[in-house]
């Protein structure tokens, strides 16, 4: 592994994280070179879901890992084996189109777990209803069964019309702020017909940044970037966005970074740094990538820090910032792919500090979202319904 270690003198803050993660780990926030050519295996771990699109965890420390399907069910991981039941299963209050077998971008596609889950055993959902509306929703688990959800304790706690039934965002987390941040695409359709992109008085194009900690539903984190400007909304976080498909925060660091997927041409990887107060305009639709496409103005746009075009796929999906234990030739680079054409890439910050990126696996899965444990190990999620981790090749 060639990968750059940083004393932990970056900062105070960085050092007090470093210092409590653990004495015998060694912390890696830039590399030198990417993975090594063929130093990666994937080992499937589970098979046989209807249109599995997401997995996460709930940070209780019961590593158990939960798996989002499309078709409305979350079913959970233990020890490998899958729950006889789901943890929940909104198939009856999702878009039809999401139960049936021809390409859509509705049904269930997100899942956050508080970060007092464990004590509080409250979590959220987002899915497109009977309308084709964007809707998250608030539940708890059940007071008796930590393997089921409580279904009569369900709070809508944020609705959005959709116009078109594509382009539903639907990403959910929690940042290290603890609030709850929210991918919205730009409505659909295509080229951005309405100009959500960089319409700040429409929460469409967006990632949106909430507290639900406060009143209910929601409370604005009064720091959010523009509760002071009467023409955009207060929920919005950050802009210019055509159909965020997965974010994640880095676990070590607290950068965001994310996939936002293009129109006919270029495939985005945007990254915001951790101390960033928010407000960020990633482009869309006056850029697609770095290149113009409908033109015009677009404030302070932010250009991603990766691109690629149609020889290497059509639909970015956003990964995570490796920062697991058992796959050491990953750590510290983000590792995302492509729905279309099953690459994998790595990007990550050389010494001074410029991204890099490489392909690191040619699969031939329809890679609908990556995974993470509890402790921080990546996974991968064929659409055509399995589950992969990754892995040394050499084990
Ligand atoms: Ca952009």
């Amino acid at each position: 592994m060639t990968a750059t270690r940083i004393a932990i003198s970056i900062c105070a803050i960085l050092t007090a994280i470093t210092m409590a993660l653990a004495q015998d780990t060694e912390i890696v926030l830039s590399r030198e070179s990417g993975p090594a050519a063929g130093s990666i295996k994937l080992t499937e771990i589970a098979s046989g879901f209807n249109r599995p699109v997401y997995l996460t965890h709930a940070g209780d420390q019961s590593n158990r890992l939960f798996l989002l399907e499309q078709s409305g069910k979350i079913w959970i991981l233990n020890d490998g084996a899958r729950s006889a039941q789901p943890f929940l299963d909104v198939s009856r209050i999702i878009s039809p189109a999401a139960l049936g077998t021809g390409f859509t971008e509705q049904g269930l596609l997100g899942l956050a777990f508080h970060p007092e889950y464990a004590t509080n055993g409250t979590f959220f959902v987002n899915f497109t209803d009977g309308n084709g509306d964007t809707v998250v929703v608030r539940y708890q688990v059940s007071e008796s069964n930590p393997f089921l959800a409580d279904v009569n304790n369900a709070q809508v706690i944020f609705r959005l019309a959709q116009p078109y039934s594509n382009h539903n965002g639907g990403h959910i987390d929690f940042g290290p702020d603890g609030y709850l941040y929210i991918a919205l695409g730009d409505g659909g359709w295509a080229n951005d017909p309405l100009g959500a992109g960089q319409n700040r008085g429409l929460l469409l194009g967006t990632i949106l940044r909430i507290d639900v900690d406060g009143d209910r539903p929601y409370a604005i984190p009064p720091d959010n970037p523009f509760v002071d400007d009467p023409n955009a909304h207060d929920e919005i976080w950050a802009y210019g966005l055509r159909n965020v498909w997965r974010f994640s925060f880095d676990r070590l660091t607290g950068d965001l970074i994310f996939a936002d997927v293009g129109q006919n041409q270029w495939e985005e990887i945007n990254f915001q740094p951790a101390d960033s107060p928010g407000g960020e305009n990633y482009g869309w639709n006056v850029w697609e990538g770095n290149h113009i496409f409908a033109g015009g103005s677009a404030p302070n746009h932010v250009p991603p820090i990766f691109e690629y075009t149609r020889n290497m796929g059509c639909s970015v999906t956003g990964g995570y910032v490796y920062r697991g234990e058992a796959v050491p030739e990953l750590q510290a680079a983000y590792i995302f792919g492509d729905y279309c054409s099953g690459r994998i890439w790595a990007t990550w910050r050389d010494p001074d500090l410029n991204w890099q990126t490489q392909q690191i696996m040619n699969t031939d899965l329809a890679i609908s979202s990556f995974g993470e444990d509890e402790a921080g190990e990546l996974y991968v999620i064929d659409y055509d319904g399995s589950l992969y981790r990754f892995d040394p090749a050499d084990t």
